[in-house]
């Protein structure tokens, strides 16, 4: 008790005395109640309607706003363009198969004329990723907190090193999510969003046709499944060639990625390290059930969603999600 009572005064006499809150304990369940009290249904409705008309955009913008809380947390600086030729985090290698920024941009534009620059883009990111995965059931599967502020800072150069590789290894999945605050729980649960969505043959091919450079397959990929890949990425594959990652049920989100893990069909050697750890693979297991990952999924994604969070007076709520004010 007393560690967090001293713990909370502390970040409120620094919050109000020196303007710089500890963001994650700002976030708030409808922060922009009297602010803009429409915000979370402009937001659901247009991301509804898109989602309806499109069905691999939830994908897109769950992926999205993973890669903008793990560069310098959950600021939008993902969805800054570059100026002049400072490149901007998308423009770094993995941004290639990034989308999902037209409809940001449409939803932030119906809330400029809503309730003009009242709402940061960090909060569309992380309410669009939820409500594009909760449809079509139009049951949201988490609480989004809100109350986020937009950074003005964006390199490219920052996204090696904290967004992870498909070719990681379990120990180096585990160090970057630990320096975000997230434990192999949630290592294990966030993967589960790979139920959903496509992925470039580029970013497994390794593993069907020259895995240690003598022309073999990767031991731990399903053989079965191997032969099927191979089908839909001949070697050299075409560059943008892709393939579901949960060939099973990729457009509905449920627990059906730990199924076909157990059976040695995660699709990228990231997924396969899930199981090469024991507590890790314990994890797995229990997240076959399906309401057992819902549940995991939506805890996950709130502790993802407060990474490195500005709140109270820092950053700035962005006019244009493209650009700082
Ligand atoms: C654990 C480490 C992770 C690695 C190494 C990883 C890597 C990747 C890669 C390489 C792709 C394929 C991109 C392409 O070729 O187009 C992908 C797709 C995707 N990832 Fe992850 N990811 C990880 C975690 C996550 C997390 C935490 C989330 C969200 C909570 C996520 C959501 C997605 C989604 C939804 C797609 C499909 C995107 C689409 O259909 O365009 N990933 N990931
Ligand atoms: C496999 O990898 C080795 C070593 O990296 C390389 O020399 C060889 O050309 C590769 N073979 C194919 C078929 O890609
Ligand atoms: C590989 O996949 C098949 C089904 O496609 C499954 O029956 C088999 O058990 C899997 N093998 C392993 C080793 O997991
Ligand atoms: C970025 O925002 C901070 C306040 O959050 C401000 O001090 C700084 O000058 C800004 N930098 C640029 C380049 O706008
Ligand atoms: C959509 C987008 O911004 N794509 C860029 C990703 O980065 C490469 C360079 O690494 C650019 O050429 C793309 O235009």
């Amino acid at each position: 008790m007393r560690p967090s009572f001293v713990s909370m005064l502390l970040t409120l006499v620094v919050c109000t005395v020196v303007g710089v809150c500890n963001g994650q304990d700002q976030l708030r369940m409808k922060f922009y109640h009297k602010s803009c009290p429409s915000v979370e249904t402009i937001v659901r409705d247009i991301t509804w309607s898109k989602v309806a008309a499109s069905s691999i955009l939830p994908a897109k913008l769950l992926r999205l706003h993973f890669h903008d809380c793990f560069v310098r947390g959950c600021d939008a600086s993902i969805l800054l363009d570059r100026v002049g030729t400072d490149q901007t985090e998308k423009d770094a290698r993995p941004n290639l198969s990034l989308s999902g920024y037209d409809e940001i941009n449409d939803i932030k534009s119906k809330l400029e004329q809503a309730c003009p620059g009242v709402v940061s883009c960090a909060d569309i990111l992380a309410l669009a990723a939820r409500d594009a995965v909760s449809f079509p059931s139009r049951t949201p599967l988490w609480d989004v907190l809100t109350g986020r502020r937009d950074g003005n800072v964006s390199l490219a150069s920052e996204v090696n090193g904290n967004i992870p590789s498909p070719f990681s290894d379990f120990s180096t999945l585990k160090q970057l999510f630990v320096k975000k605050g997230l434990n192999v729980n949630d290592l294990v649960a966030l993967s589960g969003a790979h139920t959903i969505g496509f992925a470039h043959c580029g970013t497994f091919s390794r593993r069907l046709y020259n895995f240690t450079g003598k022309g073999d397959a990767d031991p731990s990929l399903n053989a079965t499944y191997i032969e099927s890949l191979k089908a839909q990425c001949p070697n050299p594959a075409n560059a943008q060639t892709t393939v579901e990652m949960d060939p099973q049920s990729s457009g509905s989100f449920d627990s059906s990625y730990f199924n076909i893990l157990v059976q040695n069909k995660g699709l990228f050697q990231s997924d396969a390290a899930l199981l090469t750890d024991k507590a890790s693979s314990k994890t797995v297991q229990q997240l076959r059930k399906p309401r057992a990952f819902l549940d995991e999924f939506g805890k996950s994604m709130k502790k993802m969603a407060a990474i490195g969070v500005l709140t109270g007076k820092a950053g700035e709520i962005r006019k244009q999600c493209g650009v700082v004010n």
